[in-house]
């Protein structure tokens, strides 16, 4: 087997970095077969071209770019952040449609798949990661790189009626389709791409699945990413956690922990999570004094405007309800905006009665899947998760809500935290199959496997 190129736009060269489940997953795959990684290296400088960082790690080498500040605004923060980010989480109204920031977002895939394609070599294989490189794999062609290139999109895809609402849609969607396989988190991600190159682009549909379109064909297919669930499981067993559940554990004198750990991002739905939390004091009087809700949420992303006006909206709800309900010795809905590490959050998870995850939009979420790792299977917490995340349509064993529904969802939660624990046992082991069996492992194999198919000629 070849060499495997990852390209993605944050890497896992600083160490630190390594914990999350791209990361990890990429790292083993790069190292299983002695690839490369190239991406930016989180700085920005005057002169990019001239600056190219290498090192090598357990095997694998890395190879990242500096951005210029020009490109560091445009590309990054302007259209991946401020166009793709919302137009993919189906909020038009948010994006910031810029046509300089554009050529600027095709100047970058251009560099850096110049950079990439100096160095490939005959019978690698190249995996390309999220929407910062929706372009690379045709870039990666026009340097004329024409072994397998797959695509791996993080975030959801919309369906052609808002995809359309990008000026530079049909441009998108031509140069993806210079990819070899195109990977989605969910069924309706694939189904949402696929109808758009029917509609727009004649694609037809082969007897083998994939799409013939643009003189060329295509592998589009959904590969649900996972989480190491072992390594979870186990993070929810160790010191550090059971110290973070005891401290909150003397906060919280008895009551039961509704809980919810987010980036701060539009597409995660807080500020509807915090007005059902509020209609849960108001329709349920029951749960005044005896239910504690934490909502953990780091900015992130945070030189977005947007984030500003999210943080002063969590920041007016939570004083209304607590202002409302509030008491000497409670504190209904407290807020932490800071990150805490993977075995805290853990432990956090493990004692708590509910989990909340539910976004307006999410490509997957993990954070469903790490909620279900840390239960203790002698007293289970029972996972609200939305039916608008990706992960929905694998976790079928959560209470399903849209979290628009800010009455139904209160009493959503008002059920998970009266239900029984047989039902929250048996809906607890549902979960948990899943999530071991279809891990990060099994979705890196399931796309390697399908990437390697077109090498080997197999396929
Ligand atoms: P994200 O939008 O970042 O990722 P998510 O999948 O929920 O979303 O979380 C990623 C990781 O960050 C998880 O491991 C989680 O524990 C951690 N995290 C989240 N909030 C945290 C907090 N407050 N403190 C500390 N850690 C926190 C994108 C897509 C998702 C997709 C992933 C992976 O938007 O839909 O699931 O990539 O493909």
């Amino acid at each position: 087997m070849g060499r495997l190129i990852a390209i993605s736009n944050r890497t896992a060269a600083d160490p630190g970095a390594r914990a999350g489940g791209l990361a990890v997953a990429v790292w083993e795959s790069l190292k299983s077969t002695g690839g490369v990684w190239f991406g930016w290296s989180g700085d920005i400088v005057e002169q990019p071209t001239r600056s190219l960082h290498t090192m090598k790690d357990d095997g694998v080498e890395f190879v990242l770019t500096d951005l210029s500040q020009h490109e560091h605004d445009q590309y990054y923060l302007k259209y991946a952040n401020s166009v793709l980010w919302p137009v993919f989480h189906y909020r038009i109204d948010l994006a910031s449609f810029d046509a300089d920031a554009f050529q600027v977002y095709v100047a970058v895939n251009q560099r850096i798949a110049s950079m990439v394609a100096d160095r490939l070599k005959e019978g690698d294989s190249v995996w390309v990661h999220d929407y910062h490189f929706l372009l690379m794999g045709d870039s990666l062609r026009r340097a004329g790189w024409d072994g397998p290139i797959g695509f791996f999109l993080h975030i959801p895809f919309p369906p052609p009626e808002v995809f359309r609402a990008l000026p530079e849609h049909l441009w998108i969607a031509r140069a993806m389709c210079n990819y070899s396989v195109i990977g989605f988190q969910s069924e309706q991600d694939r189904s949402n791409f696929t109808r758009y190159l029917i509609e727009d682009c004649k694609a037809k549909v082969l007897d083998d699945g994939r799409l013939e379109v643009f003189a060329t064909t295509v592998k589009v297919e959904a590969y649900p990413i996972g989480i190491d669930a072992e390594s979870f499981e186990a993070a929810a067993k160790t010191e550090k956690a059971q110290e973070a559940a005891e401290r909150i554990g003397r906060f919280l004198g008895g009551r039961s922990l509704v809980i919810g750990v987010d980036r701060m991002d539009y597409s995660k739905g807080l500020p509807q999570r915090f007005e059902a939390v509020g209609r849960l004091f108001d329709d349920y009087p029951e749960t005044h004094g005896t239910v504690s809700v934490t909502q953990i949420a780091p900015p992130s992303r945070s030189k977005v405007e947007e984030y500003r006006e999210l943080r002063q909206t969590l920041d007016r709800l939570a004083g209304r309800i607590n202002g409302d309900y509030g008491d000497l010795d409670w504190i209904p809905l407290r807020y932490l905006a800071r990150s805490y590490d993977r075995e805290e959050l853990a432990g956090l998870f493990r004692i708590a009665r509910v989990g909340l995850v539910t976004p307006l939009r999410d490509g997957m979420n993990l954070v469903c899947k790490e909620f279900v790792m840390a239960q203790d299977e002698e007293d289970p917490g029972v996972l609200i998760l939305s039916e608008f995340a990706g992960a929905a349509e694998q976790l079928k064993a959560a209470l399903l809500v849209n979290p628009h529904d800010k009455r139904k969802l209160a009493e959503v939660i008002h059920h998970g935290l009266t239900m029984p624990i047989e039902e929250r046992r048996e809906r607890w082991l549902e979960l948990r199959k899943v999530v071991t069996e279809q891990d990060i492992s099994w979705w890196r194999q399931n796309f390697l496997k399908d990437l390697d198919a077109l090498q080997t000629g197999s396929s």
